[in-house]
This record gives C-alpha cells, sequence and structure tokens, in this order.
C-alpha cells in the first residue's frame, strides 16, 4: 500500500491523554476514510471516524434510489493514491451503480482496515472548541464527549436532504420518500399511482426505473432540464486492462483537467468551426455520451451565443424523442444556459415519456397549492397518488456542515459566522474555528470536480498540514481574516467569469433552499487551477495560515510557517 508502508511505525501522535484523540473526522464517505487512513496510518495519530450510518459509504450510504448511479465515469471514480488498490478492484459498468460504490468502498475499507476506528451508528450533535485546552469537545447522541485536537469534516457535498415546505406535506395518507433518505428495503412500486417531484440528476435517474413497475407516474416539473444520455455499458475486458495498465496516464489526466474528469476539454471554440461541422461533433458527442458531451468546446461555459448552440442542439433532441408535443414543449422549455446548473446524465429518461403511465405536469404553468390526504393538488386540479417521491435535492454544500452544532473561538457558531453564506480560506478552514478543516467545503472546487480527485487534493493537503504542526509542535492554524476576504472575492469572480451564476435557482448559489443566503458556493476556477493555488499557499510557508504555539510560560507565539 502507498501510503499504509509507513503505517503506525511512522511518528508518534503526541500523547494527549488516553481519553483524548488527536483528531475526529466526521463521515465515513470518501473523505473520511481517506482522511482517517492519512492521519492514522502516515501520521500515526490517534484518529476516529464518527458516522451516522451503520456502514461507510456516506452520500452513497444513503442514496439508494431507484437507478440511483454517478455520473463520473468509474475508472476515474477511485481512490488514485494507491496503484495497489486500482488493480484489485475491477468496476463492472461505465457508471458505476449505487450499490456497486458501496462495494468498492467497503472493500477498501476493509483492505486497509478501516472500520476498526470508525464509530458507526452514531450522530455528533455538537462540536464545541475550548480555548482553554486548545481541544474540539465532540458530542455525540450516545451521550459521550469526545476530545481532539482537530476536527475534521467529511460530511459530503449532497448529504442534507431538502424536502420543501409544501403545504399539507404531513397530512398525506400515503408513504412518501425522499430520495437521498431511501429506505433500505427498497420501495416497491407495483401497482401504485407515483408522483415524483423534482427533476434534477436524480429526478432524472428515478423517472425511467419507477416507470417499470408503477402503475401510473406522474411527474411534477418545476424546472425543465438539459439531459445527455449515460450511453451506459458493461465495460469490455480490453478497457479494463487498459485502465490498469494505464494508471499513471489516467490520474495525470484527471489531474491536468478543468474538472477532475479523466478527459480534457477541447481546446476549439464553438464559432471556430461551421454550423455543419458544429452540428456533426455534437452528433457524435451525444452518442458517445455523459459529461463528455460538454468538453467538446472549450467555451460552453463562458460564451452565452456559443452556448446556445449546445443549449439548441439538446433541445431538439428532446423533440426528436418524446412523442406528445405538449410533454416535448414542456420538457424543452429550460430557462438555463446548458450545464449551467449541474447537467444531468440518463438513462432512458425522455423516452420515458412515451410510455403510457408516464405523464408530466408543468409547476411552472400549474404550481403545487397543497398536498392532501390522497395527492398533490395543483391550481389545475389534484392527482390522486398512493406514494410520493421527493427527488427535491440537498441543502447543498453548507447544510450538513451547519447542522453540526459547530462553535468556534468566543462562542461563536459556524451559524453565526457563516449568516451572510459560507466564507472559507481554500475551502478548507474558517476564522474562528482553529484546527478545524473542511474537507470539500465550500469555496473548494467540490461539486464542480470528479469529486474523488477533489477528495483526494484536500485530504492530502490537510494531512501535510497537520504533518507539519506534529513535527514542529505547533498548536494551532486559522486562515487570517484578509486570506478569507481574497478567497471569496476570487471564488466570486472566477464564478462570474463564466455563465454559472445565470442559473439563478441553483443549489450552486443556494438558491433552491428558501432563505438559505445567495452565495455562489463551489470554487469555478478548475481543479488544476485550485491545486496549484494550494501548492504555491505551501510553497510561500502556509500564506494566509496562522500558526501558533502555546509557550511555557503561558503566553501564545506566533510561528512563522
Ligand atoms: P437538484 O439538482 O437540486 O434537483 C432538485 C429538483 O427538485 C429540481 O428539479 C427542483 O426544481 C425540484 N424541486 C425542489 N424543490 C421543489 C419544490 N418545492 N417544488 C417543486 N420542485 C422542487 O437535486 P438532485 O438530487 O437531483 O441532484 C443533486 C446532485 O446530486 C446532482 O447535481 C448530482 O451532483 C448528484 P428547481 O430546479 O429548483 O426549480
Amino acid at each position: 500500500m502507498t501510503n499504509a508502508s509507513t503505517a503506525r511505525d511512522g511518528q508518534q501522535a503526541k500523547e494527549r491523554g488516553a481519553d483524548t484523540l488527536d483528531a475526529v473526522i466526521i463521515g465515513a464517505g470518501f473523505s473520511g476514510m481517506y482522511q482517517l487512513h492519512l492521519l492514522r496510518d502516515r501520521l500515526g495519530l490517534k484518529a476516529r471516524v464518527i458516522e451516522r450510518g451503520d456502514g461507510v459509504g456516506g452520500t452513497w450510504y444513503w442514496n439508494r434510489y431507484p437507478g440511483a448511479r454517478c455520473d463520473s465515469e468509474s475508472h476515474s471514480y477511485s481512490y488514485y493514491f494507491s496503484d495497489e488498490l486500482l488493480k484489485e478492484w475491477e468496476w463492472s459498468e461505465r457508471y458505476p451503480q449505487q450499490p456497486e460504490i458501496v462495494r468498492y468502498l467497503n472493500f477498501v475499507a476493509d483492505k486497509l482496515d478501516l472500520k476498526s476506528d470508525i464509530q458507526f451508528e452514531t450522530t455528533v450533535t455538537a462540536a464545541r472548541y475550548d480555548e482553554a485546552a486548545n481541544l474540539w469537545r465532540i458530542e455525540t447522541d450516545a451521550g459521550e464527549t469526545v476530545s481532539a485536537k482537530y476536527l475534521i469534516t467529511a460530511v459530503g457535498c449532497l448529504s442534507s436532504a431538502n424536502v420543501p415546505d409544501i403545504p399539507g406535506r404531513d397530512r398525506f395518507k400515503g408513504d412518501w420518500y425522499h430520495t437521498g433518505q431511501w429506505p433500505h428495503e427498497g420501495v416497491d412500486f407495483t401497482g401504485k399511482r407515483v408522483g415524483q417531484i423534482g427533476t434534477g440528476s436524480t429526478g432524472i435517474q428515478a423517472v425511467p426505473v419507477i416507470a417499470e413497475t408503477a402503475q401510473h407516474l406522474t411527474v411534477f416539473q418545476r424546472t425543465a432540464n438539459y439531459s445527455i444520455p449515460a450511453n451506459n455499458h458493461p465495460l469490455s475486458a480490453e478497457f479494463k486492462a487498459w485502465a490498469r495498465e494505464n494508471i499513471d496516464e489516467i490520474r495525470k489526466t484527471m489531474h491536468t483537467s478543468t474538472n477532475g474528469h479523466p478527459f480534457l476539454i477541447e481546446d476549439r471554440k464553438v464559432f471556430d468551426v461551421s454550423a455543419e461541422e458544429r452540428r456533426e461533433i455534437y452528433e457524435k458527442a451525444w452518442e458517445i455520451g455523459g459529461l463528455r458531451f460538454r468538453a467538446v468546446f472549450q467555451d460552453i461555459l463562458f460564451d452565452k451565443a456559443a452556448n446556445d448552440t449546445a443549449a439548441d442542439f439538446l433541445k431538439s433532441k428532446i423533440g426528436e424523442i418524446v412523442k406528445d408535443p405538449e410533454t416535448a414543449k414542456n420538457l424543452a422549455a429550460i430557462d438555463h444556459p446548458f450545464a449551467t446548473k449541474r447537467p444531468p446524465i440518463d438513462t432512458g429518461y425522455f423516452e420515458a415519456y412515451n410510455r403510457d403511465n408516464v405523464s408530466l405536469v408543468n409547476l411552472r404553468e400549474t404550481p403545487i397549492v397543497e398536498i392532501t390526504e390522497t395527492g398533490v393538488k395543483t391550481t389545475e386540479r389534484e392527482y390522486d397518488l398512493d406514494i410520493i417521491v421527493f427527488a427535491t435535492g440537498f441543502d447543498a454544500m453548507t447544510g450538513s456542515l451547519l447542522k453540526l452544532g459547530i462553535v468556534g473561538r468566543d462562542g461563536v457558531s459556524l451559524n453565526e459566522a457563516w449568516v451572510a453564506g459560507p466564507r472559507t480560506y481554500l475551502g478548507i478552514q474558517v476564522v474562528g474555528f482553529p484546527n478545524m478543516f473542511t474537507i470539500t467545503g465550500p469555496g473548494s472546487p467540490s461539486v464542480l470536480c470528479n469529486m474523488p480527485v477533489a477528495i483526494e487534493q484536500h485530504v492530502e493537503w490537510i494531512t501535510d498540514c497537520i504533518e507539519k504542526m506534529e513535527k514542529e509542535d505547533i498548536d494551532r492554524v486559522e486562515p487570517t481574516e484578509p486570506a478569507v476576504a481574497n478567497w471569496v472575492d476570487h471564488v466570486n469572480e472566477v464564478a462570474n467569469a463564466t455563465l454559472l451564476p445565470e442559473a439563478g435557482h441553483s443549489w450552486y448559489l443556494g438558491a433552491n433552499v428558501p432563505g438559505k443566503p445567495r452565495v455562489f458556493m463551489p470554487y469555478a476556477g478548475g481543479m488544476n487551477r485550485f491545486r496549484k493555488i494550494c501548492d504555491d499557499v505551501v510553497a510561500r510557508g502556509y500564506d494566509g495560515f496562522l500558526f501558533t504555539r502555546d509557550r511555557a510560560d503561558s503566553r501564545t507565539e506566533t510561528v512563522n510557517a
């Protein structure tokens, strides 16, 4: 194992008392697992993961809805820190399904012996910074308090379910489910009248699968959405061998690309080619399928006229697929530029509307008035339903962090610190919350990137920072206010250079949750650029971070990085 080889024989943790840990990590998904591995097996620290679920997987543990599938290609949706792991695991399909991802994460957890340091079925109810002791006191629903020098949140960006507060919701006598909190035993739709609210990436994946067994599926669409066929298929033996033999090459591409995917964005611009050539390029990309479509021109996300050509192509495809003209018109009534909301990829989404048992309700024309005991009532009529599926997304990027009950220096909570929106330095740290690290936090590329690539970079950066602190006996690290202010400005500046803010109702902006401050949260400057910025910060002596050490005379000194 690349990193495990240095294992626990590495530098020993500073003794902090038997009941005090070096680090508490919250969440056992991709990020928490890797963070545990590096802190425990590379640095030799005493670290524990606290996890709400009874197994590893994080977002993938909870998102078990029908059709749940990743939109990153499987051979890139893996940890790349270990060639051994890469060679031992074999993905079966181009896009991995949820159960296969959970199997993969269990394989990694077992291989690295991680589960022994994961406390499952435990929810963190509060985490308070005790300034006098320079320790985080983490309280759980098991009634215990765990203390640790470092608090690392690995709670994922899309883990806090957003169930809209539609009037009458609790009156419904049938069953209702949110896709992100799906029952482990599954849901039997056979013979049921199902209503699905939401047509984001999740809803678009769920529709064709639910339609297969439901008596009738009524899809309630608020914002029409683009979707590109995934062209999912089993991976051939040749491809699997190629992926195993070209690990370095694939890793290099993922680290070079803007979005951490295993392919690069073409250099050409939309209007560099003729209309005919452009059509051919789009047709070919549509056949190949998936997020590669977005990569065929470099200016799709920057130039509205260029974007229009992709948008028009995708809208025309809806018209070609969907037979009923009224349904096709409603599905193609898309109000935002292509890829300014997360672009879904699908398996038979638009085709599903050609089935007799699927119908679409355009909520822009006939909004939902209330949920009744027996179904959903719009301004036009009432739809009788046995089951309502909320595919209504997440309180993304900040929701799961703000739920943790984090309180920093001087009793200031994270909720108070972020009342006007999240403020971080590099998405990693927050002023007033010393020694707290937020993996893929707001202000980092996170959801605009193939997540494992973003996660590995953040986890490795955090580990290096902690290693430095342990080696140099540093007690605290936190960012400076000017560094945070500059970073927030930079995050806005790079977002404003793209068309991304044009989707005014996107969860990137927090606009899907009533009352949430509208701040563009992910870093849109590209993962490759972000990685370089983080490296440069270190090269400049952790520029923007303040390291402090407590002296024997009980004064605190600033340590030059
Ligand atoms: P998204 O992308 O936030 O989609 C949620 C959908 O639910 C979207 O169509 C919303 O319409 C709709 N929605 C939300 N609230 C309501 C109400 N109150 N009434 C009607 N419709 C509503 O979440 P997903 O789970 O699909 O995807 C999240 C990410 O997971 C995805 O991007 C991938 O990265 C993986 P709206 O657009 O707000 O009008």
